[in-house]
């Protein structure tokens, strides 16, 4: 224990119901974080990087099937440990420059632990995948302690949550089977969301500049 945080993973508790309760605190948390985030970016700066934000907890359905896929019993301190999502945010910005202010932002929190970031920005998956992903913990404070608890932040574009939302039911409608010619139609799409956003950003970068020179101020 340090000042009352318990970094370990021995939670107290008994029952999916009380472990489900950290993550809707924990989601809580972040959810109103980006909100205050995104209103100071509006009201102070004028400026607007999050379209919208979602979050869920997964279902016990779900967490049963990923912890197979883990290859261990549904335990709830299997869920701890191998669940990083069961409290999971999505942000959904304009441009791909904004996700990674989102993400250095959200990380600079002193209170919020980055315990791993997947940039499949960079390197996208195999299926055409893209989107920038966080794994934090985030202090819930209970009546008699204080837990760290796992949020999956997932940060991507409008086109890039387009296509996730399109592949998913694709994948869910074929088991994750898709005949070939449809994953390969779809690893095409991935690049043409790329060259979408990519343009985008530029389009909207040139729209910045022409406005500061008629206006003669740059963003604060
Ligand atoms: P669901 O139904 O969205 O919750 P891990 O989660 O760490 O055990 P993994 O796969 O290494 O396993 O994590 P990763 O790559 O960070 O992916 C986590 C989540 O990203 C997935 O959660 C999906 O939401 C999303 N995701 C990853 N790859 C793809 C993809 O190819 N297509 C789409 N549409 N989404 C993807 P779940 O639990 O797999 O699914």
């Amino acid at each position: 224990m340090d000042g009352g945080i318990d970094n370990n993973r021995d939670w107290d508790v008994d029952s999916y119901e009380a472990l489900k309760l950290r993550y809707s605190a924990a989601l809580k948390l972040v959810m109103t974080r980006l909100e205050i985030l995104n209103d100071e970016l509006q009201e102070v700066h004028r400026y607007n990087p999050i379209e919208h934000i979602k979050g869920r907890i997964k279902t016990p359905e779900s967490i049963v099937k990923k912890l197979r896929r883990h290859g261990v019993e549904s335990t709830l301190d299997n869920m701890i440990e191998y669940c990083n999502d069961i409290a999971g945010v999505r942000i959904i910005c304009s441009f791909t420059s904004d996700i990674y202010k989102i993400a250095e932002m959200i990380s600079a929190q002193d209170d919020i632990t980055v315990l791993s970031v997947k940039d499949y920005i960079v390197n996208p998956k195999p299926s055409g995948y893209k989107s920038y992903h966080l794994i934090v913990t985030v202090p819930v404070y209970l009546s008699s302690r204080c837990d760290q608890v796992k949020v999956e932040i997932q940060i991507r574009t409008v086109a890039m949550d387009f296509w996730a939302s399109l592949e998913h039911k694709i994948n869910y409608k074929f088991e994750g089977n898709a005949p070939d010619r449809i994953s390969l139609e779809l690893v095409e799409c991935a690049k043409m969301v790329s060259e979408l956003d990519a343009k985008m950003l530029e389009l909207n970068n040139e729209i910045i500049e022409i406005s500061e020179q008629t206006t003669g101020r740059g963003r604060s």
